[in-house]
C-alpha cells in the first residue's frame, strides 16, 4: 500500500441495513440496493477499504452492543470493514427525511413544489454533518483517500476544517446538478456551492451538471475563473480554488455478463417465457420514486394499447419496484397512485387469458433481476430526471446475445452516453412514447443486434473500474492498484464505534 492510504468510502448509508423479522428480538443485516451500493462494493471489496454511513435505524432502537456484534460479522462477510454513525429519531427525521429528502432531492430533481424548506432541516443537516465529521477524525488519517458520496453529506469537507482537521477528501455527486432557475430557490444556495467548494474535487455524472454547478457559482461570484478544458477544469470562486469535473459512473458489466450467461439463469428465462404464453416482454425496474416516471411509464403503456392495438395479448409489461422511503408521505402517495393505475388498465384491458401488466414490490436477489433482464425484450426507463440510471446501463450487459431494445428517458444522465442506440423519448409526451413501444416491439432482428452491440461495447470499456479508476486519477492521480488488493484495510489504533 503506498504512502499506507486507505480507500475510505463515506456515504449516507452503510452498504448493509439492519432489520428486525416480525415479532422477532434478533436483529439481522442485509445488504441495500441502490446505485451507489451496487456500484461501489465490488470495488471496495476487491481493493480494501472501509465504509462509513449511518446504520439506516435511529440509535433509540439500537442496542449498542449488539450493533457491534452484528457489524463485526457482516464486514467479514462482505470483505470490508463498517463504519456506524449513530443518529438518533429526531436527526433522522429532519437531515434525512427532512432536508436530504423533502429538500434537496426533490429540488434537484425539478421538482420544488414537492420541497419543504425548514429552516430546523438546515439546522440538522449541519448538524448530523459535524457528527460524520467526528466519526470521520475518530477512524481516518491524513494519508487517508476521503470518497464522500452524494447529497447528503456537502457540508462535511467544511465540518472537517471547522475542526481544524486536514484530511483529503473529494465527492461525487450521483445525482442532477439542477439549472441555476430552480437551484437560486434554495434559501441556502451560497452556504451549499460554497460548501462543495471545500473539496479538493468536485464530480459530477454529466457535462449538463457540471456546466449547471458552474453557472450557480458564477452567480455568486461574477469574477470566477475556470481553467482547462475537458472532463476536469479547475475552477477559481468564492476565494477558493477546486477542480471541477464530470465522469459517468457505470456498473460491474463483466459481473452481470457472467451471470446472465450461466445456466441458472438460462434455466430461469426458459421458465419464465413459457409462462409469458407467447407475449414479449417490456420491463420496468425502478426505485419506487417519484423521480422515475412510473406512472408516466404506465401511461404511455396504455396509450400504446390503446393505439396500436396488435400490442394486445402480445406485449406484457413487466414493473419491479424496489421500496424505498416509505416514511415519506409523498412516497406512500405515489404507491398508492400507481397500483390504482395497474388496476384500472389490467381492468380495461384484460382477457380471459392475459393480464396486461404484472407488478412486484419487492427487493429481489440479483440473479432473479438479471434472469427478468435476459427475458425482456425490451426494457423501459422513464426517468423524469435521473443523475445516471444503472438500470438502463444492467439491461445491456445482461444482453449477451446482443438484441432486445432499451427505451431511454431523454432526461437520464445515461442518455448521453447511449443516446445513439437506445430508443430516446420525453416521458411527459405520452404519444411519442407510446410510438417508441410499437417500434420497439416490431424492431428488427439485425437493427436490435446493431444498436444493442454498440451499447454493450461502450457500457464495458467504460465500466465501474473505469469510473473508479478515473476518479482516483483525477482526484490524486492515483489508480486502482495503489490500494491494497483483498485485504482488509487495518483500524487505527485510535478506532473505536462512536456512541
Ligand atoms: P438510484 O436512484 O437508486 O441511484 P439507479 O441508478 O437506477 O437509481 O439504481 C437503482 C439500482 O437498484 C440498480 O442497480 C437496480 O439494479 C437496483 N434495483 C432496482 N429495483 C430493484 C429490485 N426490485 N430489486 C433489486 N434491485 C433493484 C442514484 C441516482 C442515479 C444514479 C445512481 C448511481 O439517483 O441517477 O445512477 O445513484 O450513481
Amino acid at each position: 500500500m503506498k504512502d499506507g492510504m486507505r480507500l475510505v468510502v463515506i456515504s449516507n448509508r452503510l452498504p448493509v441495513s439492519l432489520f428486525k423479522e416480525e415479532e422477532e428480538e434478533e436483529w439481522k443485516t442485509r445488504q441495500s440496493s441502490g446505485g451507489l451500493v451496487t456500484a461501489l462494493s465490488p470495488v471496495i471489496k476487491d481493493r480494501g477499504g472501509f465504509w462509513i454511513g449511518w446504520t439506516g435505524t435511529a440509535r433509540e432502537d439500537l442496542d449498542l452492543k449488539v450493533l457491534k456484534t452484528i457489524l463485526g460479522p457482516s464486514s467479514k462477510e462482505i470483505g470490508y470493514r463498517l463504519i456506524p454513525v449513530l443518529l438518533n429519531q429526531d436527526e433522522v427525521d429532519n437531515y434525512y427525511h427532512g432536508f436530504s429528502n423533502e429538500i434537496i432531492w426533490p429540488l434537484f430533481h425539478d421538482l420544488q413544489n414537492n420541497c419543504y424548506f425548514y429552516p430546523r432541516y438546515w439546522n440538522a443537516y449541519n448538524y448530523v454533518n459535524n457528527i460524520f465529521a467526528d466519526v470521520v477524525i475518530g477512524h481516518s488519517n491524513q494519508n487517508d483517500f476521503l470518497w464522500v458520496n452524494d447529497y447528503h453529506l456537502i457540508p462535511l469537507a467544511r465540518s472537517l476544517k471547522e475542526k481544524k482537521v486536514e484530511r483529503n477528501c473529494f465527492f461525487f455527486l450521483h445525482i442532477t446538478f439542477p439549472s441555476r432557475d430552480i437551484f437560486l430557490k434554495l434559501p441556502w444556495r451560497q452556504e451549499l456551492v460554497k460548501d462543495l467548494m471545500e473539496y479538493r474535487l468536485v464530480c459530477f455524472q454529466t457535462w449538463r451538471d457540471r456546466r449547471n454547478f458552474i453557472d450557480c457559482l458564477r452567480i455568486f461570484d461574477p469574477h470566477m475563473k475556470v481553467q482547462g478544458r475537458g472532463p476536469v477544469v479547475t475552477v477559481e470562486a468564492l476565494g477558493r480554488s477546486t477542480r471541477v469535473a464530470s465522469l459517468p459512473i457505470s456498473i460491474d458489466f463483466r459481473t452481470f455478463a457472467d451471470i446472465a450467461s450461466s445456466n441458472a439463469v438460462e434455466a430461469k428465462m426458459n421458465e419464465l417465457k413459457t409462462s409469458m404464453l407467447g407475449s414479449k416482454l417490456l420491463l420496468g425496474v425502478d426505485r419506487l420514486d417519484y423521480t422515475k416516471g412510473i406512472p408516466q411509464k404506465l401511461q404511455a403503456y396504455r396509450t400504446a394499447l390503446e393505439t396500436y392495438p396488435h400490442l394486445r395479448e402480445k406485449l406484457t409489461l413487466f414493473q419491479l419496484l424496489v421500496p424505498s422511503r416509505e416514511d415519506v408521505p409523498a412516497y406512500r402517495d405515489l404507491k398508492r397512485d400507481i397500483e390504482q393505475i395497474i388496476s384500472q388498465i389490467n381492468g380495461e384491458f384484460s382477457t380471459s387469458g392475459w393480464v396486461p401488466i404484472r407488478h412486484a414490490y419487492k427487493s429481489v436477489p440479483r440473479e432473479e433481476l438479471i434472469t427478468m433482464y435476459r427475458t425482456a425484450d425490451i426494457a423501459m426507463v422513464t426517468s423524469l430526471k435521473d443523475g445516471m440510471n444503472l438500470v438502463s446501463k444492467e439491461y445491456c450487459a445482461c444482453r449477451i446475445n446482443n438484441d432486445g431494445v432499451l427505451i431511454l428517458s431523454e432526461f437520464a444522465g445515461s442518455a448521453s452516453q447511449l443516446k445513439k442506440n437506445a430508443l430516446l423519448v420525453n416521458p411527459y409526451d405520452r404519444e411519442t412514447t407510446a410510438e417508441a413501444i410499437d417500434r420497439a416491439f416490431s424492431m428488427s432482428e439485425k437493427e436490435q443486434y446493431n444498436r444493442m452491440s454498440s451499447m454493450r461495447r461502450s457500457i464495458r470499456r467504460r465500466d465501474v473500474f473505469w469510473w473508479v479508476n478515473n476518479f482516483l486519477r483525477v482526484s490524486m492521480n492515483r489508480e486502482l492498484h495503489d490500494f491494497p488488493e483483498r485485504e482488509m484495510a487495518p483500524l487505527l489504533p485510535q478506532s473505536r464505534v462512536r456512541v
